[in-house]
């Protein structure tokens, strides 16, 4: 007998409230990132859209497998664009005036969703690695969509290029780590 009404309700509940996803697209994602802030020790903060990116040199990237640190195959990207991230800062200027200045410098790349990744000046600026990092708009030919846009980042010459994948990438803040 309960068990009988206990079904009735649910099958109520259930006629009563369609689910969300009933003929209506998934919702968006909300990640979106509309701009990039670079911030901390710079001569001058930018903010900067996929319109002013457009405006600075641009990088172009080939195909790239992006793997998870386990080594799994997150996705395959066949080509990139956009700005290396040097090229960014060089926009905006290290302040970083004393001779061994720039040494103690840590590049952090923030996202919407809180995820952040760390470079160094060494890395970016006096290793293969630097060459690799780039600010992207486009992926596949393609305006970056809400799976990871409208900024991302990739460190492409990474062994697994998962982790230092940014989606949503919203800020790039220079820091001095040591006195
Ligand atoms: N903004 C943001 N970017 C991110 C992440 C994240 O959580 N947030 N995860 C990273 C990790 S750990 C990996 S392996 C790749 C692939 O993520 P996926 O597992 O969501 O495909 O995205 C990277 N980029
Ligand atoms: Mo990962």
């Amino acid at each position: 007998m309960f068990k009988k009404i206990f079904v009735a309700c649910t099958v109520a509940t259930l006629l009563a409230a369609p689910p969300a996803w009933a003929g209506a697209p998934p919702p968006a994602r909300d990640n979106m990132s509309h701009s990039l802030a670079v911030t901390g020790m710079v001569e001058t903060p930018l903010t900067l859209t996929v319109a002013d990116l457009r405006k600075l040199p641009p990088a172009h990237g080939g195909a790239l497998a992006v793997t998870r640190h386990n080594g799994d195959k997150a996705e395959s990207i066949t080509s990139y664009k956009g700005v290396r991230l040097r090229d960014i800062l060089d926009q905006a200027v290290l302040d970083a005036p004393g001779h061994n200045d720039v040494k103690k410098i840590a590049i952090i790349a923030t996202a919407t969703d809180g995820y952040a990744v760390v470079f160094s000046w060494g890395e970016l600026y006096n290793a293969p690695a630097g060459e690799g990092v780039v600010v992207y708009y486009e992926k596949n030919g393609k305006a970056l969509d809400d799976n990871d846009g409208e900024i991302a980042l990739i460190s492409a010459k990474d062994i697994r290029t998962g982790p230092r994948h940014v989606k949503w990438l919203k800020g790039i803040e220079v820091r001095k780590l040591v006195e």
